[in-house]
């Protein structure tokens, strides 16, 4: 692999799990497409990581780095091209925030987990170590979920895994920090959803809760699915039997949304349906459930007919609660003060304003360290599955949306 920088500080390393060059700000991963790379026969481009530092400034497109794997191509994270927003993590504990990503070949088999290291300047070139725990053929393809399940401090991998015997036997194995940088982690364990105690067990995709200091990280489990909106469970620990449902939806998100400390889990309706016969309204909700972590307060259920893609969660005015941030239609709206009001945030005016353009949250991060995070959204023509958007966009509840573009990101 190789990595181009501009502009990177210098880090001397931190505790922050999204702090990729040790500065003490956190920074942003995104990726990017190139046109010029569209392989044929595929409906996939060539896509490099990008990942912009924040700074008392914000996010500022000329600090960047640009990660390229020679020949490989990030995967997709499930069906949807666009859920891909690779999480960080320190994996190996010096104090850098490292990158777990599936490469593959465009036209060979399976990707391969592996990992691009953080370091003082930015990913490490030549850094790229491949992810080697015990047993590779249990694991299932998929990203990995980052999180401290264990909560010894040092940052661990959760993928889905089938159990020892059958290969429908879903369920999820964690791969314990530290890891080395020859990608062996401490130790792995394998754990199965048994059927006696969960409503289903084709685990099909996972994710984590984000990373507190001296706790242990929650773990999502979401059922397989064809299409349609599918349900999950959240187990608050791991491995654990207790766990609680989720109903359907295939946008999740994790936060504490009213301010008490405990953690909660926003559910929504990505707007995919099961296109056989029948299926078209399989676990359609078109709105947004929230699981409040305080029992045994219900689910409180917030329509939104036109919800597409995924929710984006973070506390963008600093009230200590979280906020959602999602597209409704052709809008983008936040939910905020306790997810209480609503608020529409779009329109994103393009400087080419000839086509007819989406925007979508993606990830958000205090990226200025005030105390109020910010949000990155991308935008693409509308009715288009690709390529890759090139245009991007830092919204900032207290100042004026930024836009950048990423198409000459070659450094
Ligand atoms: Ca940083
Ligand atoms: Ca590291
Ligand atoms: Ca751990
Ligand atoms: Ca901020």
């Amino acid at each position: 692999m190789s990595v181009s920088a501009k502009g990177v500080p210098r880090g001397e390393g931190s505790a922050l799990t999204d702090d990729v060059n040790g500065d003490g700000y956190p920074d942003a991963v995104i990726t990017s497409g190139h046109d010029e790379e569209i392989i044929p026969d595929r409906p996939d481009h060539m896509r490099s990581l990008v990942i912009l530092y924040g700074s008392r400034g914000g996010l500022d497109p000329e600090r960047r780095s640009v990660v390229r794997t020679e020949g490989r191509t990030l995967w997709p994270h499930g069906p949807e091209w666009r859920a891909r927003r690779p999480d960080t993590a320190d994996l190996d504990g010096d104090g850098y925030a490292d990158i777990p990503v599936r490469l593959g070949f465009p036209r060979a088999g399976q990707p391969v987990l592996q990992i691009v290291w953080g370091g003082p300047d930015g990913p490490v070139t030549g850094g790229l170590s491949t992810v080697t725990p015990a047993q590779p053929g249990r694991f299932r393809s998929d990203w990995p979920a980052t999180g401290d399940f264990d909560g010894d401090g040092h940052a661990d991998l959760a993928l889905t895994a089938s159990g020892p015997t059958s290969q429908d036997q879903g369920g999820y194995a964690v791969l314990y920090g530290p890891f080395g940088r020859d990608g062996v982690p401490s130790r792995t364990r394998f754990h199965e959803l048994k059927v006696a105690n969960a409503p289903w067990y084709d685990v099909g995709w996972i994710a984590a809760d984000r990373i507190r200091p001296g706790r242990r990280t929650g773990l999502i489990l979401h059922r397989d699915g064809d299409g349609e909106q599918s349900e999950g469970v959240v187990m608050p620990e791991v491995p654990s039997s207790r766990f609680h449902r989720l109903g359907p939806g295939n946008a999740v998100a994790t936060g504490d949304f009213d301010g008490d400390g405990r953690r909660d889990v926003a559910v929504g309706d990505d707007g995919s349906r099961n296109d056989e016969p029948g299926g078209e309204t399989a676990g359609a909700t078109r709105a947004i459930t929230i699981y409040y972590g305080r029992a045994p307060r219900s689910p409180a259920v917030i329509r939104i007919p036109g919800l597409r893609g995924k929710l984006t969660s973070a506390d963008v005015d600093g009230d200590n609660r979280d906020d959602l941030m999602f597209r409704n239609g052709g809008l983008v709206e936040l939910l905020k003060e306790g997810l209480s009001a609503r608020q529409v945030i779009s329109p994103f005016r393009r400087p080419d304003g000839d086509y007819d353009y989406v925007t979508g949250p993606v990830r958000a991060g205090d990226y200025d360290r005030d105390g109020r995070a910010e949000v990155l959204l991308d935008s693409w023509e509308h009715d288009s599955f690709g390529p890759d958007p090139h245009r991007w966009w830092v919204w900032d509840a207290n100042a004026p949306a930024t836009g950048f573009d990423t198409t000459d990101f070659v450094s």
